[in-house]
């Protein structure tokens, strides 16, 4: 008996520093609470003010958080300018929206002087651009610090690209602590945002069949691109919706192509390949439309947790561009 309650006790106490060492290391709501109380008013007002006349940077930070948090967890490494950097890597080449924020930053760093991260900045940025512009809302725990590493071998590895079938992708979020579900869900933020014609001339010029057609996309809609977008196999700055007609919208429509078989990538399209993915898909679409956004604002808050550094780990950045000296 003796021997059981010590050994309790010992296990309590264990659990019990467990339990602080992981808190003190945990994202939490509102950590800028004490440090710097306006710090989240002041991103959320910097984007009302300035997104409603630059609707479509709300794409380009949905996907410039997925980019950072796919590469050595989300830790701002894509903002660091360096020759060898995520930002040059193949998939970074479209990405938008560097200077705003440079300017979210700035406004902060003024407010109070290094204690708001970059990374922070990125989750915060990416969440309420999409929420103002009629999107879902997701939670947004902070207390992330700044990476000092930005390496563009490991982002052209780690970044999923535009054919990769669904096999590579599940492995890929599986390797970043996501799920199938997850994987569906955030695909889903295709619904918004342009892309450029080499992430989907290949299927219109290359496929193994006589016409060059990929014979898994819808052939209208193929033909259609073919001749009306991506009109030269070497086009590399026409640029296309994922979710024509409805690519300022977040809402369900990028789904319900994909039953089509109008996917623009072959990634999206990869999605109906796989029988719970594509059941996930058909319940998406016979489900009222928040449970779309509150299944997407789970998978968000996921990600935003990939592989953070906390507590004592990295930086707080004072530029978002270099790390400190
Ligand atoms: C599943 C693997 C994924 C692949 C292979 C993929 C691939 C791509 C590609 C090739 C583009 C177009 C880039 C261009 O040509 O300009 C793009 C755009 C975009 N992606 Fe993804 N993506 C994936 C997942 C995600 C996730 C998880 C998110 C966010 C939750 C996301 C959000 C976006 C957005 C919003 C755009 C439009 C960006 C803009 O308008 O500037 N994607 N994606
Ligand atoms: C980082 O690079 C961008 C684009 O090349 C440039 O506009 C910006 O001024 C640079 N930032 C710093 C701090 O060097
Ligand atoms: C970048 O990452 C690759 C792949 O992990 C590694 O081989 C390389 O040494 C890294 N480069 C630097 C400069 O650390
Ligand atoms: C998926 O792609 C990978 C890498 O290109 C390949 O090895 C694998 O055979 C493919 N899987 C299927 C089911 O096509
Ligand atoms: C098609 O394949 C050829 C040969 O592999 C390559 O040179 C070309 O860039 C490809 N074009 C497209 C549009 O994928
Ligand atoms: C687009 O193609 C042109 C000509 O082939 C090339 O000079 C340019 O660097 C390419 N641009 C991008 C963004 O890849
Ligand atoms: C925004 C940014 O830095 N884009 C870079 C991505 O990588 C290409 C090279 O592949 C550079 O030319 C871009 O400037």
């Amino acid at each position: 008996m003796a021997g059981t309650a010590s050994l309790l006790g010992i296990v309590v106490v264990f659990g019990l520093l467990a339990f602080i060492g992981s808190t003190d290391a945990q994202l939490r709501m509102n950590f800028y609470a004490t440090s710097c109380p306006k710090a989240e008013q002041i991103v959320l007002n910097y984007v009302k003010q300035h997104i409603p006349n630059a609707p479509s940077l709300a794409a380009a930070f949905l996907r410039m958080h997925f980019h950072d948090c796919f590469v050595r967890g989300c830790d701002a490494s894509i903002l660091l300018n360096s020759t060898t950097g995520e930002k040059n890597a193949i998939p970074n080449r479209t990405l938008r929206g560097f200077a705003f924020i440079d300017t979210v930053k700035s406004l902060l760093e003024s407010e109070c002087p290094g204690v708001v991260s970059c990374a922070d900045i990125i989750s915060l940025v990416a969440r309420d651009s999409v929420a103002v512009t009629g999107g879902p809302f997701w939670e947004v725990p902070t207390g992330r610090r700044d990476g000092r590493i930005t390496n563009v071998t490991e982002a052209n590895n780690q970044i999923p690209g535009p054919f990769n079938n669904f096999t590579t992708l599940l492995t890929n979020f599986n390797n970043h602590g996501l799920d199938t579900t997850d994987l569906v869900l955030l695909s889903g933020g295709h619904t918004i945002g342009i892309s450029h014609c080499p992430a989907v001339s290949p299927r219109l010029y290359n496929s193994t069949d006589p016409s060059g057609l990929d014979p898994t996309m819808d052939s209208e809609y193929a033909e259609n691109l073919k001749a009306n977008k991506c009109r030269s196999p070497n086009d590399n700055t026409t640029r296309l919706e994922m979710d024509p007609g409805s690519r300022k919208t977040f809402d369900l429509s990028y789904y319900k192509l994909l039953l089509k078989r109008r996917g623009l990538f072959q990634s999206d399209d990869a999605l109906t390949t796989d029988a719970t993915s594509l059941a996930l898909i058909k319940q998406l679409l016979s489900s009222p439309p928040h449970f779309f956004f509150d299944q997407f604002a789970k998978s968000m808050e996921k990600m935003g947790r990939i592989n953070v550094k906390t507590g004592t780990e990295g930086e707080i950045r004072k530029q978002c561009a270099l790390v400190n000296s």
